[in-house]
């Protein structure tokens, strides 16, 4: 369904690209999206190709740490909420190569760049799952984070991502809730469950901070993203948004945030916190986090247990064609 009139668009854009510019620019500044088939700068191009796929990435290595605790959930239900809370990962993954795909990167591509190291994906991934507490913190801050990230991103100026983060968005939020409500389960639950909550939110908060990426002064790509509406707020805006939302939440929990100067400032009207380890979040974006490795390891693994899959739907469809179209074969 996204990959209508490609080829349409690399001809055109040869024949008139001043036209084709002007008509981008106006179609930005009018607030109207941008489809496969208009004319876009190649900057454009390359930029949502970068972060759709890192989104993407980003969604199927999400699904690791969590994964972990499929056959160790506590009942059949939160086994059955995790299980679906995955899928749903997957599925994130896949509308998101889609988008990418319809300009004109194709998926193996994509993949093999996350499989080769090339291409980034969440920090938030990098770090261990240790309790069951873990999985419920995923879903109340990293998909909380995840949410306010992404919102604005179903106003991005290019289709096709923007109607794969309605449906996304919706999702993301149950996935919230989801955790937030195992968390309050076990926060009402006995001492040791609320102990292991607050160890596993102490671990988590930084971590989860860092994920709205650097800070304004030192993000390479928001300015010309912003300008051209595909980011809409701004690393540090979305990070102090999420605070100010997620303060009052710990304290329903009856948890305290690990941060000794997190606290209310009436005269900016919002939650001032303590400085952010930069070091730490280049080195685990940089590869060298607790586990990026075994990460990597694990989708370099599936990406090879999965060949016989890839090869018998080729062959599946190659049949298919050629039972439609008997001339060509
Ligand atoms: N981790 O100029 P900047 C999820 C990189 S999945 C790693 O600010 P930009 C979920 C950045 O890519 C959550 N790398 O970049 C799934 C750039 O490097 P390159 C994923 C990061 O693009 C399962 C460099 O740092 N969400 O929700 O303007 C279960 C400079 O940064 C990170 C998305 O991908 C990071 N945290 O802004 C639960 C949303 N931060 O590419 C939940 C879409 C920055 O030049 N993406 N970098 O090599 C975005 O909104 C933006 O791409 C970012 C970064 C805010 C992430």
């Amino acid at each position: 369904m996204y990959t209508q009139a490609m080829d349409l668009s690399r001809e055109s854009s040869a024949k008139t690209a001043t036209d084709a510019e002007r008509a981008f620019e106006a179609r930005i500044a009018a607030d109207r999206k941008v489809e496969p088939q208009d004319w876009m700068p190649d900057a454009y191009r390359r930029t949502l190709v970068r972060q759709i796929s890192q989104h993407a990435h980003s969604e199927i290595v999400g699904m690791l740490p969590e994964g972990n605790w499929v056959t160790r959930a506590p009942s059949l239900k939160r086994k059955a909420i995790l299980l679906a809370k995955i899928q749903d990962e997957g599925g994130h993954g896949l509308y998101l190569y889609s988008a990418a795909e319809t300009l004109g990167t194709p998926r193996s591509q994509m993949q093999q760049a996350l499989l080769d190291g090339r291409a980034k994906y969440s920090s938030i991934f990098n770090y261990p799952t240790l309790t069951w507490a873990d999985v419920g913190v995923i879903g109340w801050l990293v998909d909380g984070a995840a949410i306010m990230n992404q919102i604005p991103l179903c106003r991005c100026s290019y289709g096709p991502y923007a109607r794969a983060m309605i449906r996304i968005c919706k999702e993301e939020s149950f996935h919230q809730r989801q955790g937030f409500e195992s968390l309050l389960t076990m926060s009402r639950g006995t001492d040791s469950q609320l102990a292991m909550v607050q160890d596993a939110v102490n671990r988590w908060w930084w971590p989860v901070v860092m994920m709205f990426g650097p800070s304004d002064a030192e993000s390479i790509h928001s300015a010309q993203t912003m300008k051209w509406g595909i980011k809409r707020i701004s690393n540090d805006e979305l990070r102090q948004k999420f605070i100010d939302a997620t303060v009052p939440q710990a304290e329903l929990l009856g948890i305290t945030l690990p941060d000794p100067d997190l606290r209310w400032n009436a005269e900016r009207g919002h939650y001032d916190h303590g400085p952010i380890n930069w070091d730490e979040f280049w080195q685990v974006v940089n590869g060298d986090g607790p586990c990026n490795r075994e990460r990597l390891q694990a989708r370099r693994d599936a990406h090879e247990r999965g060949a016989w899959v890839r090869e018998a739907a080729a062959a599946h469809a190659r049949k298919r064609s050629e039972r439609a179209h008997p001339a060509a074969a």
